[in-house]
């Protein structure tokens, strides 16, 4: 047994997280030890190298003994339900008065008193927290933006001490280990099955996110998606969504004969200056701009910002025309309601047909909400990877299904098939990891493919 010294915090986890939470506490001069289920945690060797004095263990977290620890600080992509850790979630922490076990977000808000702005979802959280990040600098706010979306908060907090403003995307992994946020605003997007593999079933997964809610002083929530709503009282609460809003609350409606991005009866932007087509990205824009109303952002400017946003890399982006059909990069689409929310928004505009590319690891997600838009707008699906099988028995009743080997294969089968005005789309509605680094990866493999046929074949991109 590897046990851990009396008053140490234990660091689990050596990724992006874990690395950030090490330097913190040595910022603070706490004491603390790491460790990491992979035999060779990548970066290791780094690490070892700045930190030559502390002690690292490499393997099962089963060979440690954790009754002395004071804390133990886990790394979002490790499980808190793991036998050796979850008693620790139940005993407290007498310094704290926190729970033994926490992840990165508790040591943040100990950390600072800074308003937070705090972003959650299944899908969109990365769009909109990069849009409401855009909004603040274009209003002159100091923010920093980060979370899921790539830098860890408390590299955040150590790297940007003026920020005035922390704009954070939180995962159902962060939150689960945040015993209490007290975000300035807390903003739930949308609720659709992910990380089922994780959070067991549904019930499990939404409380996990319910605690963006704890502390906060405002929740924004989707009219659309009651799901979101909070359990506990929170003091104000802001809807957006699709449908006509009342009284303070954000929603679309027609104005002077055109769509609009409305507040109450007052209209903000009609949706056809947005450079972003679909009406997922104009339910995205509200609820930002109901973030940004409420933090006190300048009116016009937070305007030219919604007006000029072209999205992210990898979110329903057209990276080329071949012959007359779309190439669309989707892979940030890795549970099905992202899937759902890009054949929506692209299915409105297509003038022909959808070829959907998908597959991979589908974290124990149920795939039959995709056939019934599928069997309205697809020419068939192209479907490869570790769940091929099982999005195949989903899908094939009811839409023309190949399996495939891998997405080469997929592409080359769609490229053969496709007609002008057709669509093809990569949105696998599934992780990547059977067959890529990251979902980055496999967008990246997308594009390379679809740059390389447009050279052979002499279209511009
Ligand atoms: N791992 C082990 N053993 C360990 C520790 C980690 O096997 O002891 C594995 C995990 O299972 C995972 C990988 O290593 O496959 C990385 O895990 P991590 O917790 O070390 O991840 P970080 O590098 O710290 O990155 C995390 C988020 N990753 C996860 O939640 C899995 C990143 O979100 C986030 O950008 C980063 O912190 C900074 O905040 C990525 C993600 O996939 C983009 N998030 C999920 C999503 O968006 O759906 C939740």
């Amino acid at each position: 047994m590897v046990r851990v010294p009396p008053g140490m915090t234990l660091v689990v986890g050596l990724g992006l997280s874990g690395r950030a939470i090490c330097r913190h506490l040595a910022s603070l001069g706490t004491p603390f030890m790491v460790a990491d289920t992979r035999e060779a945690p990548p970066g290791m060797a780094a690490f070892l190298e700045a930190y030559p004095q502390v002690k690292v263990h490499c393997g099962p977290l089963e060979a440690l003994n954790l009754e002395a620890a004071e804390e133990v600080v886990v790394s979002p992509g490790v499980d808190p339900y793991h036998p050796t850790l979850a008693p620790l979630a139940e005993q407290l922490n007498p310094r704290t008065g926190e729970p033994r076990l926490v992840g990165e977000m508790a040591l943040f808000v100990r950390a600072t008193h800074t308003p937070i702005v705090a972003i959650t979802g299944s899908n969109a959280k990365s769009s909109v927290t990069t849009l409401l990040g855009q909004m603040a600098l274009a209003a002159g706010v100091n923010a920093a933006v980060g979370g899921n979306l790539g830098t860890p908060a408390l590299d955040l907090l150590a790297d940007e001490p003026d920020a005035e403003l922390f704009i954070l995307e939180l995962s159902s992994f962060q939150l689960e280990t945040t015993p209490r946020l007290g975000a300035t605003v807390a903003a739930f997007l949308n609720l659709s099955e992910d990380h089922l593999d994780r959070h067991g079933d549904m019930q499990g997964y939404r409380n996990a996110k319910q605690a963006v809610f704890h502390g906060a002083q405002l929740a924004i929530v989707n009219a659309d998606d009651p799901l979101t709503f909070p359990i506990q009282p929170v003091p104000k609460v802001t809807q957006f969504g699709a449908q006509p809003p009342s009284e303070h609350h954000w929603g679309l409606a027609y104005h002077q004969g055109r769509l609009t991005l409305m507040q109450g009866a007052t209209p903000w932007i009609a949706a056809d200056q947005l450079a972003m087509l679909g009406q997922h990205h104009y339910v995205n824009a509200l609820a930002a701009l109901a973030m940004g109303e409420a933090l006190g952002f300048d009116k016009a400017s937070m305007c030219q910002t919604v007006i000029a946003f072209k999205g992210l890399v990898h979110r329903s982006e057209v990276i080329a025309s071949l012959n007359g059909v779309s190439w669309v990069n989707d892979t940030k689409g890795t549970n099905v309601g992202a899937t759902l929310a890009a054949i929506e928004g692209i299915g409105a505009a297509l003038q022909g047909r959808l070829i959907l590319l998908a597959g991979g690891v589908g974290k124990g997600a149920d795939f039959t909400p995709l056939a019934a838009p599928l069997s309205q707008i697809a020419r068939c699906v192209m479907v490869f990877g570790q769940d091929a099988s099982r999005l195949e028995s989903a899908l094939a009743s009811h839409v023309e299904t190949h399996r495939v080997e891998d997405l080469e294969r997929a592409m080359e089968d769609a490229y053969a098939l496709a007609q002008p005005g057709d669509c093809v789309l990569l949105s696998p509605a599934c992780a990547s990891l059977d067959q890529f680094a990251n979902y980055q990866a496999r967008g990246e493999a997308f594009r390379h493919w679809v740059t390389q046929k447009a050279q052979q074949i002499g279209e511009a991109i």
